[in-house]
């Protein structure tokens, strides 16, 4: 990367009247995926390959960076956070983070753009970017969580192997339950009509039988964390005063919360509504000792 300037590195402030506000408009006549990239990682692959932009105040963003972290992976692929605002070109590399330190892209888009020709979908995060061939491997947030919590085991020594082949079936299972009810389901239960009706009464009922299995372990497959520990986590930890309606979740959730990698990978500022009450995360956990 050429050696800019720091300031000539970062995007002009997000400017909604300049620049409009960020959405994405599918042609009628193109069948392609909006999210379009979904490669993998390469099998045994060197230190220093890949990168993953990240947002701080993205839930499908924290699950990677909690991944990464309990995969050892630090230093071993790099990450970077793009601003938490945006107009309508999308994410951009500002101030409060710094410029993106891989390719001193102002905004995310070019990554985008270096990778396919006039990219008109959607510009997400998180984004895995292969330093080798200079393009977007995946914005598919799960299959890069499982990449980075299993082909990687060459170069760290995980602090859990949150993907263990034993649990993948029940991971995925309770992910088809979990993933519409309560990681999707707290974004439908907001909308108003039946249909908020609905997805509210599927997301209380998840809560009161996640909150029911949680009283008699301690993380939802058992003794260890693993990767549905992280898909719930994200989620619970942006849910407000709200999650104290279910003790036993609510304990859980804060035991999750002691463990550097969750904690350390949540800001609260950047989700929190100005003026919304946010329960105490540093309240001391009270479990007990599962067997
Ligand atoms: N929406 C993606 C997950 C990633 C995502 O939505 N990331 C948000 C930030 S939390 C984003 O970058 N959205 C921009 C976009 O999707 O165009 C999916 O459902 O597969």
């Amino acid at each position: 990367m050429p050696k800019l300037p720091r300031s000539s590195r970062l995007a002009s402030p997000v400017d909604t009247t300049a620049y409009g506000t960020y959405r994405i408009v599918r042609r009628p006549d193109d069948p392609r995926p909006l999210y379009r990239f979904s490669d993998h990682v390469v099998d045994k692959p060197q230190s220093g390959r890949y990168h993953i932009y990240a947002g701080w105040f993205c839930p499908w963003s924290q699950r990677v960076v909690i991944a990464h972290a309990l995969a050892g992976l630090q230093g071993i692929v790099t990450v970077s956070y793009v601003d938490n605002a945006r107009d309508g070109r999308g994410w951009a590399f500002r101030e409060r983070y710094g410029p993106d330190p891989v390719n001193g892209f102002r905004l995310l888009r070019q990554a985008y753009e270096a990778t396919e020709e006039g990219f008109d979908g959607h510009i997400s995060v998180p984004t895995l970017w292969d330093r080798s061939t200079a393009r977007v491997v995946s914005n598919d947030f799960k299959g890069i969580g499982i990449d980075l919590a299993t082909r990687f085991q060459h170069l760290a020594t995980p602090i859990v192997n949150t993907y263990p082949e034993a649990h993948r079936a029940e991971i995925e299972e309770l992910d088809a339950w979990l993933n519409p009810a309560v990681n999707r389901g707290v974004l439908a239960a907001e909308q108003p009509g039946p249909d908020g009706e609905r997805a509210r009464t599927a997301l209380h009922e998840a809560l009161a039988a996640l909150d029911q299995r949680l009283a008699g372990r301690r993380y939802l497959l058992g003794p260890d964390i693993t990767e549905a520990d992280i898909r719930l986590f994200v989620t619970l930890v942006r849910f407000g005063a709200g999650i104290t309606r279910y003790p036993d979740l609510w304990a859980y959730a804060r035991d999750l919360y002691t463990v550097p990698a969750f904690r350390d990978s949540t800001d609260f500022t950047t989700f929190t509504p100005p003026g919304a009450e946010l329960p105490d995360w540093s309240e001391p956990v009270r479990r007990p000792a599962y067997t």
